[in-house]
């Protein structure tokens, strides 16, 4: 079994940064048989200089006989903005859907914090249980829900997108994010293989997605500004949101 060191950026991140980080690679391990993923050379441990500022950004990336890949992201511009990146891949062989989360704190309070199970199969929908699961969660209560952009109809009916106004709000989101983790890792685990037909729309509907994320026009600018734009575009496209091949 694989054991996973906790890392030392989240120590001097926003609190609710640093615990979601834990509280996923908890799950992770408690539930799937994790093993290292290589990331391309150079690009596991990053830092840059933003505005004046220091960029440091710290990967962790793992593989299951379930998920090609398994990225938690967490990332600190001096002492402005913390940025906890996550995204589950499934291998096609499995009708499952991406799961993907990211928060944003400025200047300590969280201005953005998004988390969802994304479809990627021909239908566009959950798998039932999946539903029916999240379904009859207790519904979080936000004050202010944030309007998604254009390229964002890769998400599910089910996602959060919102800026928490307390700790209260950050501890819904917490929870929200734990259950759907606890939900998914739980049914993959025991997942079985779709056909070859099947596998074809499923590598489509991760393509999709990629392109989509490729398209957030809010992270690329964080890392045009710090790396340079061809820097950025290698990111996005070979670390944050490779396509399946
Ligand atoms: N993202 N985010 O991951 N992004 O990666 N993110 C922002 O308050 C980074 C994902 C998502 O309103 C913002 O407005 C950087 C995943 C959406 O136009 C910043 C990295 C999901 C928005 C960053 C990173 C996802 C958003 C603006 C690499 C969802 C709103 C913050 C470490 C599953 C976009 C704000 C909009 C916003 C930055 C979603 C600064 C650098 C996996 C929808």
């Amino acid at each position: 079994m694989l054991t996973i060191s906790t890392g030392s950026l989240r120590e001097q991140q926003h609190p609710l940064v640093h615990r979601l980080a834990d509280c996923i690679e908890s799950n992770w391990q408690r539930h799937l048989e994790l093993s290292p993923y290589q990331l391309p050379a150079e690009l596991g441990y990053v830092e840059g200089r933003l505005e004046g500022e220091k960029l440091t950004i710290e990967n962790r990336c793992y593989q299951t006989p379930q998920f090609r890949k398994m990225h938690l992201e967490l990332a600190k511009i001096g002492k402005i903005i913390d940025i906890l990146h996550c995204v589950m891949f499934p291998r096609p062989e499995y009708n499952l859907p991406i799961f993907g989360c990211d928060l944003v704190a400025g200047r300590g309070k969280i201005s953005a914090a998004i988390a969802d199970l994304s479809p990627v199969n021909s239908e566009r929908i959950l798998p039932n249980v999946y539903r029916h699961q999240i379904q009859a969660l207790p519904t979080p209560k936000f004050q202010e829900h944030r309007s998604l952009p254009a390229w964002a109809d890769i998400f599910s009916e089910f996602c959060l997108f919102v800026r928490p106004s307390s700790e209260e709000e950050e501890n819904q989101f917490f929870n929200w994010g734990d259950s759907l983790l606890e939900i998914h890792c739980s049914h993959a685990a025991d997942a079985l293989p779709v056909s070859p037909e099947q596998q074809a729309e499923i590598i489509a509907g991760q393509h999709y997605y990629c392109t989509k994320q490729q398209q957030n026009d809010k992270t690329r600018r964080v890392l045009e500004k710090a790396f340079g734009p061809e820097w950025a575009e290698r990111y996005m496209t070979s670390v944050l949101f490779d396509l399946p091949t």
